[in-house]
């Protein structure tokens, strides 16, 4: 009796070890909160999000860490409460002990309760999603071997160009990180709904904004449709996130959230620097 109580302070102060470890862990993910649009050296949170869908992710992430470190502390006690309680040392004689209903009942409600409670936050983030709320700007993006383009509708202009990647001189000049920034930028204006074409010119390629929470396939002779709306201006960085061939490292993408103002301002000197799109064709599928 008195080696079980023994045995049982031992077990008592590896729970307490390993509940520390847990809080470190927990609030480690706080301490080394990432900077916004763009990685941070040492960075081991999610980058901030700057959309309602990101927003919804990142909870959801967390709110799993929490129930999975839970889980994780459970077992670890269960496992050490066998280790040294219920070893042959300290029971020579085992209970035969079989079927407990209660117990039975417990360990199959418990974890569909936790399943139900992951559901409904998921459920959450996939209508989010899905709501494709009406436009108030329609961009298409398309991916080339190894840039990006954008058009803009007739509606603010009418325009075109491509995002080649920053190298050398021009990106130290630019204050921009390196690898993540484009010569010419995609321009959107905060806090509206911004809905984006996606389709490719030659391979498949994936247009990816971590602070935005979504990727979409770009595939030649297809057009994706996804939304956001940034509810924080900003410059933001992403990266072509389908393997698309040699330079799929050196295609980023770059978007800037401006206001309103800024916005007309940037349509308007669009307009004159960058090739207009024709008006003949339909370039723009129908959007709602
Ligand atoms: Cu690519």
């Amino acid at each position: 009796m008195g080696m079980a109580r023994a045995q049982h302070r031992r077990f008592g102060r590896s729970f307490v070890g390993g509940a520390a470890i847990a809080a470190a862990l927990l609030t480690g993910t706080a301490a080394f909160a990432a900077g916004t649009g763009q990685p941070e050296p040492w960075q081991m949170d999610l980058q901030k999000p700057v959309t309602e869908v990101a927003t919804e992710i990142y909870n959801f992430h967390h709110l799993l860490n929490v129930i999975m470190v839970g889980i994780v502390l459970l077992v670890l006690v269960l496992l050490l409460l066998v280790i040294f309680r219920f070893n042959e040392r300290s029971q020579p004689n085992p209970s035969r002990t079989t079927h407990n209903t209660i117990l039975e009942v417990a360990w199959t409600v418990v974890p569909v309760l936790i399943l139900v409670a992951i559901a409904i936050p998921s459920f959450r983030v996939l209508r989010t999603q899905l709501s494709d709320p009406k436009a108030d700007l329609m961009v298409k993006v398309i991916g080339h071997a190894w840039y990006w383009s954008y058009e803009y509708p007739q509606e603010v202009g009418g325009f075109k160009f491509d995002a080649n990647l920053l190298e050398g001189e021009d990106q130290e000049k630019s204050g921009q990180p390196k690898l993540l920034a484009t010569d010419n930028e995609m321009v959107v204006p905060v806090n509206k709904i911004v809905k984006i074409q996606v389709t490719a010119a030659d391979v498949m390629h994936s247009w990816a904004m971590p602070s935005f929470g979504f990727k979409i396939d770009a595939i030649p002779g297809r057009l994706n449709q996804f939304w956001f709306k940034a509810e924080r201006e900003g410059t933001y960085h992403g990266q072509c996130s389908e393997l698309c061939g040699q330079r799929h490292a050196y295609m980023p993408i770059t978007v800037r959230v401006v206001s309103d103002e800024a916005f007309q301002a940037w349509t308007a000197e669009a307009k004159t620097k960058f090739a207009r799109i024709d008006t003949s064709g339909a370039k723009f599928a129908s959007a709602r």
